[in-house]
């Protein structure tokens, strides 16, 4: 089989990446492990910036994202019991959009299919070759049978546990990390959400976040140990702990309710230098993680989609490799102010075993700040609604 670009990974990126693409005239394969149920299965990002969103405007698929997504004007920073809004839409003048990563997925899988575009499923032991000249291949295995993808281009969006990014030789490729002492507990469930806008709280007993999906469904995460297992938390226990770590004002709002998912995810931050080797681009999860509190992840793969996608158009509709050229420096310039972002928002409002009593004071001191300082509401902000592409 021949394409333009190879695309490795079926999750978001490499969705949004192969329908831009294809407005463009631009032919693309996208190579994905599991089975479209699965990725549609998993619950994961829920904030959108307006950057996201344009770019499902210019792949033509935001329709029942505009008519279902939320649209939050602010959101509330709570540390045990002082709390402020942040006014998102009077500090910078935009609102990001509450949307669920599993809906625009969705979103992307059907417009694929009525597109007809071509997605392989349940591939394995995918491996690139010929990466530094000019005729790179893929090759995997479907149901135990070899076959070859020959392209242009490699577009490596297989997430943090993927193979693309392994193909940047040891010597070319630096990676960046920091693994955090604790991890989020996730619960989903049929209530409506305890407030308008989401929640973030710091307390003496970790991080909660008070999200949601609809004004029926909630999503809820709080801080937990890295030890700990899905299995010992029952739904009784994590409402308990959530009431425990957001302020009173709240808890009698609190409804609670059994969970439909439950899940555990540690935290990181991770960058990959660099996002190019030769003809492989990589985007999204499969070069940068970071910690979810700053809801970036997803949205950071978004603007990786966009430099590639323009550096890829400005290739094959005018001949010019520039963009090309310059991906992986555009791309990053980028990626590590929101690394940046995230883990300061995740050093601020999480409690950290090793914290001492003058680590928290540090906390209550910049949190006080925050609360008061127009410059420093509008810097989160800034950060939170989306930096510029
Ligand atoms: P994905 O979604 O991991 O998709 C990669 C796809 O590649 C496939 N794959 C392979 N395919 C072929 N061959 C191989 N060898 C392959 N290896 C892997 C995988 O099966 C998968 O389908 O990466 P992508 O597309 O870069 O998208 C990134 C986002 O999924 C991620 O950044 C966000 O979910 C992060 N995230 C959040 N981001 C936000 O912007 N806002 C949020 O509010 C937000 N909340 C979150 C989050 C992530 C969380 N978890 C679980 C880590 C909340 C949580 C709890
Ligand atoms: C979510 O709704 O899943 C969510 C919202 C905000 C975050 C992280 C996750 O910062």
């Amino acid at each position: 089989m021949r394409t333009q670009v190879a695309i490795v990974g079926g999750g978001p990126a490499g969705l949004l990446l192969s329908v831009l693409l294809h407005k463009a005239g631009i032919e693309s394969v996208v190579l994905e492990r599991q089975t479209k149920a699965h990725v549609l299965g998993r619950i994961r990002a829920g904030v959108l910036e307006q950057g996201f969103v344009g770019l499902m405007e210019e792949a033509g698929l935001a329709d029942r994202l505009h008519r279902e997504g939320l649209i939050h004007e602010g959101l509330s920073l709570s540390f045990g019991e002082n709390r402020f809004r942040l006014d998102l839409a009077g500090l910078v003048g935009r609102p990001v959009v509450v949307y669920g990563q599993t809906e625009v997925t969705r979103d992307l899988y059907a417009a694929r299919d009525g597109l007809g575009l071509a997605t392989e499923f349940e591939v394995d032991n995918v491996a690139l070759a010929g990466l530094q000249g000019d005729a790179p291949f893929v090759t995997y295995e479907v149901d135990g049978e070899a076959r070859r993808l020959d392209c242009d281009f490699v577009a490596g969006c297989d997430g943090f546990h993927g193979i693309s990014r392994q193909h940047i030789p040891e010597g070319v490729r630096r990676e960046f990390e920091r693994v955090y002492p604790f991890g989020w507990l996730g619960v989903l469930s049929e209530t409506p959400p305890v407030d308008e806008e989401l929640l973030y709280a710091n307390s003496v007993r970790g991080f909660a976040l008070c999200s949601m999906r609809s004004h029926k469904l909630s999503r809820h995460y709080i801080q937990c140990s890295l030890s700990d297992r899905v299995e010992d938390w029952s739904d009784d226990d994590f409402w308990e702990e959530l009431k425990r770590r957001i302020p009173s004002e709240f808890t009698g709002r609190l409804v609670t309710g059994p969970s439909i998912e439950k899940s555990i995810a540690p935290l990181r931050s991770f960058v990959c230098e660099p996002m190019r080797w030769g003809r492989l681009f990589l985007c999204g999860d499969a070069a940068h993680i970071v910690p979810p509190t700053g809801a970036k992840g997803l949205n950071s793969a978004a603007s990786d989609v966009h430099y590639l996608n323009r550096a890829l158009r400005r290739f094959y509709l005018d001949g010019d490799s520039e963009g090309i050229e310059r991906y992986s420096e555009q791309a990053l310039a980028r990626v590590w102010k929101v690394e940046r972002f995230s883990w300061w928002m995740t050093s601020l409002m999480h409690h950290f075993p090793d914290q001492s009593d003058f680590d928290l004071r540090m906390q209550q001191a910049e949190f006080a700040f925050l609360g008061e300082s127009r410059a420093a509401q509008e810097a989160l902000a800034q950060n939170y609604v989306g930096l510029p592409y």
